[in-house]
């Protein structure tokens, strides 16, 4: 079976995007399954009116592709594929194992892995809870949560947040403890905006790095992991990742 990926992470996008909608469309050439890691969006939550205007030509892209799961990030939760009409997403909230391309892999946004990384969690652990919820979906206009979103994100991004100095390694350790615990060939993850590549004893540690020009992106085929420069495609690097049958969980309460 030739079960090709493509996995994207991190884009933040504010608008329709051209670099991505033509990226989308060439890359269905070759693949029929994206894989999305979170934080694709600046701010979509919900079934905001506002926030699927904005995005509709992105949508329309994303309603083009078979296959799309969908990890939530800390911009991007909520998801309601109905209302997003893209057919072919399937929404995880939370991080999840799969088996995929004959691989047991493992994805996770990144965020909520430092307990005091209370600034970039904000968002989401403000407009998620219970009341608000609520009032973001039924009461508040559409228009001036999104506004709020988009500006919340900007600041939240521009300060250095208490946690966020060394995030890159809690993330990395977060990943390399969950790998061990649950035999993943595979763990791929975002949120840091750094691509990472690295085959260890335990199996492959991927984050794909940000879906922006000059970024990156990632492609896993016939047993490669590559990591590859957005949008042009230029190979990064590239690891071999193999079943290994020999690993087994370590944890098995
Ligand atoms: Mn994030």
């Amino acid at each position: 079976m030739n079960h090709a990926l493509l996995i994207l992470s991190d884009a933040h996008l504010r608008s329709a995007d051209e670099v991505m909608v033509d990226f989308l469309d060439q890359m269905r050439q070759k693949t029929t399954h994206l894989i999305v890691l979170g934080d694709f969006f600046e701010y979509l939550a919900g079934s905001n009116r506002y926030s699927l205007r904005i995005y509709s030509e992105i949508l329309r892209a994303l309603a083009r592709w078979p296959r799309i799961d969908y990890l939530e990030g800390n911009h991007d939760f909520d998801l309601v594929p109905a209302s997003m009409a893209v057919p072919g997403l399937r929404v995880h909230p939370k991080r999840l194992r799969m088996n995929l391309a004959g691989l047991r892999v493992g994805l996770m946004h990144g965020d909520r892995c430092h307990p005091q990384d209370w600034g970039t969690s904000a968002l989401r652990a403000i407009l998620q809870s219970t009341g608000l919820r609520w009032l973001r979906d039924r009461i508040l206009p559409d228009e001036g949560v999104h506004r709020f979103a988009m500006a919340f994100a900007q600041l939240s991004r521009r300060s250095t947040w208490p946690g966020r100095q060394n995030e890159r390694s809690i993330v990395l350790d977060e990943a390399r403890a969950w790998q061990r615990n649950e035999a993943l060939d595979l763990v791929m993850f975002g949120h840091t905006h750094q691509a990472h590549l690295e085959a260890g004893p335990r199996g492959v540690l991927l984050n794909p790095g940000p879906a922006t020009p000059g970024g990156s992106y990632a492609w896993v085929q016939e047993g490669q992991v590559l990591l590859r420069r957005f949008p042009s495609g230029e190979t990064i690097k590239s690891i071999s990742v193999e079943k290994n049958i020999n690993r087994s969980p370590q944890n098995t309460g």
